[in-house]
């Protein structure tokens, strides 16, 4: 065991194709003008925030790499592609070239099988990686220097409710949290998901026009606003008995239980996030927030 390991810090850190190719990375094949710059600006600040920091790897638990049976984790060393998104292939053909720290990998699977949860390691070499997994990291990390540890979103306990299946988010998250402190590891967790997701239905003929980028319901707004106020706030057990009926009045992504993982490995943290941006893309919502686990120690 090692005293070294700990969670840097927990990412809210929402995975937009459009943020990507508004950034124009060499990576990406479609170019753009512009656009999405508060959620952009609030990524940069992120960034930013990191910069002053040792870390050795990113944890990413993407709604876009579902699993029927099991929580699944990336175990081979590398992975290299071409990710294209299904709905906005004029978006985002991004070519990605990852590594995976397959130790940490190995020990999330033990710990989350000894707490009772279905594991397994997907060690298909020609496996792609979703496009939420790469767009969470690349946002937080361009420079693809540190290895990644990618969780599915295991969708088998929602088919009985969204209340079990946040019981075992927040155990793996628990897990993840043992398995880094085990091995040592300087993490940066990114739970990679939107909030609300009433979305537009027809795609601007330019798609950075952002006189199309709104809330379309001032619900979902009134939501969303609701939950960031919990998270700075420090509130999470509120914020947890508020998810399953955000999840059903917002069709909310934190349905594939990213954020509640999340905050399970933050063990429920009791002060206050930072919000960095709040945006819409395609009428969705989306923040980035950040927590630091130090807080908590000053309060202490
Ligand atoms: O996957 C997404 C998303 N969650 C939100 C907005 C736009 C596109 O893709
Ligand atoms: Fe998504």
């Amino acid at each position: 065991m090692s005293s070294r390991g700990r969670i840097v810090r927990g990412v809210l850190a929402p995975h937009p194709p459009h943020l990507v190719y508004a950034e124009n990375p060499p990576q990406n094949e479609p170019r753009a003008e512009c656009g999405w710059e508060e959620l952009r600006w609030g990524y940069e600040r992120l960034r930013h925030r990191l910069e002053g920091e040792e870390v050795d790897v990113l944890v990413v638990h993407s709604p876009h790499w579902k699993t029927s049976v099991a929580h699944h984790v990336l175990a081979v060393p590398h992975f290299e592609s071409l990710s294209v998104d299904p709905i906005f292939p004029n978006l985002f053909r991004f070519h990605y070239s990852l590594d995976v720290d397959t130790e940490l990998a190995g020990a999330i699977l033990e710990e989350g099988q000894a707490a009772g949860l279905a594991m397994k390691s997907m060690e298909n070499p020609d496996f792609r990686v979703d496009y939420g997994t790469i767009t969470s990291c690349h946002l937080t990390r361009p420079a693809w220097d540190l290895p990644i540890v990618a969780l599915s979103s295991n969708m088998a306990a929602t088919y009985f409710s969204d209340e079990v299946a946040m019981e075992q988010q927040l155990a793996l998250g628990r897990a993840t949290a043992r398995a880094v402190e085990a091995t040592g590891r300087r993490a940066v967790l990114l739970a990679s998901c939107s909030l609300s997701h009433r979305h537009f239905t027809e795609e601007p003929e330019i798609p950075e026009d952002m006189a199309f980028e709104h809330i379309y319901h001032h619900g979902q707004y009134l939501w969303d606003m609701r939950v960031l106020e919990h998270m700075r706030r420090g509130r999470t057990r509120e914020l947890l008995a508020d998810l399953p009926d955000f999840i059903e009045q917002s069709v909310s992504e934190v349905r594939e239980g990213s954020l509640t993982w999340l905050l399970g490995a933050l063990d429920l943290p009791d002060y206050p996030a930072t919000v960095h941006a709040y945006g819409t893309v395609i009428g969705t919502g989306n923040a980035i927030v950040e927590w630091n686990p130090a807080d908590r120690e000053v309060r202490a």
